[in-house]
Formats: C-alpha cells, structure tokens, sequence
C-alpha cells in the first residue's frame, strides 16, 4: 500500500483568524471574511465573542512580557471578536499573505492591514486581523478558540 497516492485531503490545512475589535468596530469584518473567501479559502466555523484575559494570556504566551503586551490584552477586551476557522491549501501563509505586514504602515497596499490600517498612535498595533503563523501554531489556537472542533 505504500505506493497509494495520498488523498488529496491530506494537503488541506485549517488556520485561526481573528478579526480584532479595532476590525469589527470599524465594520469590517465583511470585508475582510470577503477577501478570505475570495481567495479561495473555505469558512469552518465563525463565532462572534467577547474574549477573556484568561483566554488571550493564552493566545499570546509568546508575547508575555513584552512591552506591548498588556496594551495588546486590554486592545483585544475592548470589543467583540470575530473568530475564524478557515480551510484551504496553504490556508496559512496564504492568509499571513493577505494579511501583510504586523504595522500597518509597513503592509503592503493589497493587504487587509495595508488597505485598511494605519497607525493610530497607539502602544499597540490596531492592525485588524489575527492569522496562525504556523501548523503548531493553528492547532494550539483553534483548540483555544474552538475547543469544540479539537
Ligand atoms: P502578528 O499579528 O503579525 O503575528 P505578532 O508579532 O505575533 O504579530 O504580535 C501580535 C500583535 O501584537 C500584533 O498583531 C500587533 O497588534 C501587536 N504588536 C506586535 N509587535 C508590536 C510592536 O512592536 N508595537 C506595537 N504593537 C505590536
Ligand atoms: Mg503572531
């Protein structure tokens, strides 16, 4: 059996997005599920929420201590959530891609954060959108996110 070609299944990777409360403040959160699904990707679950300290000092472990940080938890409390599990080849960088760049000055026109963020003074980047930066990544956060799908 080890000459079977895999199922094409097998390829198809699942990211977390997150549009931010800076996002689904300024109404966006269309726009941005748009440019998703108009690339492709396959929408699996959607779910609008209030994030919890407990759940973001979670999130982002890898940012504890950091000076940004605190400002980053109380950003992500100030708003609902739209939270996001897409599917598709690639769905990863692919969506890191249509993301751009962390500081939205540096994103490229044609991305999400370079279309439609800017600098707004702040400690924090209000930069719109989340995306898995790696399968590791997708797994630990949709788990968090999604516990349901685990
Ligand atoms: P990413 O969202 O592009 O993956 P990360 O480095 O994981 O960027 O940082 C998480 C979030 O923290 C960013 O999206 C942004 O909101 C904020 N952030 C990251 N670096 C800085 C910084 O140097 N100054 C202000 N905010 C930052
Ligand atoms: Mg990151």
């Amino acid at each position: 059996m080890t000459d079977v070609a895999p199922a094409l299944t097998e390829t198809i990777e699942r990211t977390l997005i997150l549009v931010k409360p800076d996002g689904v403040r300024r109404s966006l959160s269309g726009e941005i599920l748009r440019r998703v699904e108009a690339k492709g990707y396959t929408l699996v679950a959607v779910r609008l929420l209030d994030a919890t300290p407990e759940l973001l000092a979670a999130h982002y472990a890898e940012h504890e201590g950091k000076p940004f940080f605190q400002p980053l938890v109380d950003f992500m409390l100030s708003g609902k959530i739209l939270a996001v599990v897409a599917e598709g080849q690639g769905v990863i960088p692919g969506f890191r891609a249509l993301a751009g760049a962390t500081n939205p000055t540096e994103a490229l026109p044609g991305t999400i954060r370079g279309d439609l963020g800017r600098d707004w003074g702040l400690k924090v980047q209000q930069n719109l959108v989340h995306g898995s930066d790696s399968p590791e990544s997708a797994a630990r956060e949709i788990a968090l996110w999604f516990p349901e799908l685990g």
